[in-house]
C-alpha cells in the first residue's frame, strides 16, 4: 500500500492551543483524511515542543516544576484536538524517552562527521521565539520576527556547521522548485541563504530545562535542534521499521514564521546525517482577529474549543479553509463564520440534503442512471487542486457542485415529476449527495458521516466519486446544519 506522511509543527507548551495552532492542525488533518480516502496508508504526526527557556520561565511563573507544567499543557493540546475532529496517528512529546534516544544518536552521527565544533556565541537571543539573532538581523533593536525585546548573549557553545551545506541547499531548491509551497517563499529563502548562512549554535550553557548535551554535560541542546528531530524520532529513527516505511515525509505543514528552520536548518541536519530530504514544506499564512494581531496582552486570543462548542467543529473547519487560500493571511471574525454557516452550510448544503431526502424517503422503487448530470462534477480538477494543496480551491469546486445540484433540483422540480424522468432526476440528486458526502469528508468528517448514514450507505472512497445507480436505503435524520443567530 502506498504510504503518506504528514506532520504539524510541535507546539510550545507555554500557552494553550489557539485558533492559529488549530488552523495548522486542521490543514494537516484535512490532508491526512483525503489521502486515507485515496487509499493510502497515512501517518499523521502532531505533538508538543517542551524544552527551552520559554517553557522554563512559564513553569516558574505558574509556580510549577517544568515537568508538571509540560505534562499539564501537553494534555491540554491532546484534549483540544479530539473535539476538533483531528485524526492524528501519533502525538509526540519532546520529553518522551524515545525522542531523547533519537536526539543522542543523531548527535553521534554529526559529531563523527566533524559537523559539530566548540566555539563562542556572541549575539542576541529572542526568548519567545527561542531564536538566535545577529546584529544585522535586529529590527529597531528588537526581534525581526516577533518585534519583542532580545537579550545579549555571550557564551561558550557548540555549533553545527550549517554553512557547509549552503551549496547543497541551493542545489536542493534548484532540483525541487516545489520544495517550499508557495514558491514565493522559496525565492525569499534562497535570497536570505545566499546573503547570510552562519553556523548554528546548538547548545546552551545557562538553560537547565533541555536535553543534556552528551559530549559536554554543562550544556543542554538548543530547543530547535531537539524539536526538529521529532519528525524522525516519532518514526523510531534509526532502527524502527516505521522509519523505512514512512520516511521521507510527504509534507511538513508549518506557519510562515518557521520556514527558515524547516527549509534550511532541517534539510542541512538531515544531509549531515545522510538521511533523505523531506518532499515538501507547506507554509501557511497568518490569522489576525478582527483585523488585529492575536496576542495574550490584547486579550483577543480565540479559543478553538469555545468556537467548536458554539458552532460545531465542522463549521469551524469549513470556515477556516474556505475563508482564505492556505498560503495567504486571513482575518478571523465570528460574523464571517456565522454568515458562512447560514449561507453556504445551511442554504446550500443542509437544505439540499433535506429536500432531496424527504422526497427520496417516500420513493420505493428502482432508480435509473442516465449520463448527463455527471458532467457537472470535475473530479480531475478537484484532485489536482488537492495535490497542489490548494485546499480552498478544492473546496470552492466542491461547493460549485453542491450549488449545481441545487439548481438542477430547482430547475427540474422532481416533486412534480413522475415516470422515467423522476427516476433519473432522483438518481442524479442522490448520487450527487453520495459523492458530496465523500468530497466533504476531509473538511467536515462528522457531517459527511451523518449524510452518508442518512443515505443508508457506508462512506465511500475518492475512487467512488463516479455516477452510477444509487442503491442506498434512505432514511432522513438530523439536519446537517441549523441556522445560527449572531
Ligand atoms: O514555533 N495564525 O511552536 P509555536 C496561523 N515549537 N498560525 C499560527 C498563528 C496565527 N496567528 N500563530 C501560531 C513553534 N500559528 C515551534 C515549532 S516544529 C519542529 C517546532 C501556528 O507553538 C503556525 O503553524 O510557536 C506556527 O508555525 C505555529 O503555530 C508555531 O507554534
Amino acid at each position: 500500500m502506498e504510504t503518506f506522511y504528514v506532520t504539524t509543527p510541535i507546539y510550545y507548551v507555554n500557552a494553550k492551543p489557539h485558533i492559529g495552532t488549530a488552523y495548522t492542525t486542521i490543514v494537516a488533518d484535512i490532508i491526512a483524511r483525503w489521502k486515507r480516502l485515496e487509499g493510502k496508508e497515512v501517518f499523521f504526526l502532531t505533538g508538543t515542543d517542551e524544552h527551552g527557556t520559554k517553557i522554563e520561565r512559564a513553569a516558574a511563573a505558574a509556580g510549577k516544576t517544568p515537568q508538571t507544567f509540560v505534562d499539564e499543557i501537553s494534555s491540554e493540546f491532546m484534549n483540544t484536538w479530539k473535539p476538533l475532529n483531528i485524526s492524528y496517528d501519533k502525538f509526540i512529546r519532546t520529553t518522551d524517552e524515545r525522542h531523547i534516544i533519537t536526539v543522542n544518536e543523531f548527535l553521534d552521527k554529526l559529531w563523527d562527521n566533524g559537523d559539530i565544533y566548540k566555539g563562542t556565541y556572541e549575539g542576541w537571543y529572542c526568548v519567545p521565539d527561542e531564536t538566535f539573532i545577529t546584529d544585522t538581523d535586529l529590527k529597531d533593536g528588537n526581534c525581526p520576527s516577533c518585534g519583542r525585546e532580545v537579550q545579549r548573549v555571550k557564551e561558550e557553545a557548540y555549533f553545527f556547521a550549517l554553512s557547509r551545506y549552503k551549496e547543497d541547499l541551493l542545489q536542493l531548491y534548484s532540483d525541487n522548485p516545489y520544495f517550499i509551497y508557495p514558491e514565493s517563499k522559496l525565492k525569499e529563502i534562497r535570497g536570505r541563504l545566499k546573503d547570510n548562512l552562519k553556523d548554528l549554535d546548538i547548545t546552551r550553557k545557562g538553560v537547565k530545562w533541555g536535553i543534556p548535551f552528551k559530549f559536554d554535560p554543562e550544556h543542554t541542546i538548543y530547543v530547535w535542534f531537539d524539536a526538529l528531530l521529532n519528525y524522525i524520532s516519532a518514526l523510531g529513527w534509526p532502527n524502527d521499521e516505521s522509519f523505512n516505511k514512512f520516511w521521507p515525509v510527504d509534507v511538513h505543514v508549518v506557519g510562515k514564521d518557521i520556514i527558515w528552520f524547516h527549509a534550511v536548518v532541517w534539510p542541512a541536519m538531515l544531509m549531515s546525517a545522510g538521511i533523505d530530504m523531506p518532499k515538501l514544506i507547506l507554509a501557511h499564512g497568518w490569522w489576525t482577529v478582527n483585523g488585529t494581531k492575536m496576542s495574550k496582552s490584547l486579550g483577543n486570543v480565540i479559543d478553538p474549543i469555545e468556537m467548536a462548542k458554539k458552532y460545531g467543529a465542522d463549521a469551524l473547519r469549513y470556515f477556516l479553509i474556505k475563508e482564505k487560500p492556505v498560503w495567504e493571511d486571513g482575518d478571523f471574525s465570528e460574523n464571517a463564520l456565522v454568515s458562512r454557516i447560514n449561507g453556504e452550510l445551511m442554504s446550500d448544503l443542509s437544505n439540499l440534503v433535506a429536500r432531496t431526502l424527504t422526497l427520496a424517503e417516500k420513493f420505493d422503487g428502482k432508480l435509473k442512471y442516465n449520463e448527463g448530470f455527471s458532467d457537472n462534477l470535475d473530479m480531475t480538477q478537484i484532485v489536482s487542486k488537492f495535490d497542489s494543496y490548494n485546499l480552498s480551491g478544492a473546496l470552492e469546486d466542491i461547493w460549485s457542485f453542491v450549488r449545481r445540484t441545487n439548481k438542477y433540483i430547482n430547475d427540474n422540480e422532481p416533486w412534480k415529476l413522475n415516470g422515467e424522468k423522476l427516476l433519473i432526476v432522483l438518481n442524479d440528486a442522490l448520487e450527487a449527495l453520495r459523492i458530496i458526502s465523500i468530497l466533504i469528508y476531509s473538511f467536515m468528517p462528522e457531517t459527511a458521516e451523518n449524510l452518508s448514514q442518512q443515505l443508508g450507505l457506508k462512506l465511500g472512497k475518492i475512487d467512488d466519486c463516479k455516477f452510477g445507480e444509487f442503491n442506498g436505503k434512505v432514511k432522513r435524520g438530523k439536519n446537517l446544519f441549523e441556522k445560527v443567530k449572531n
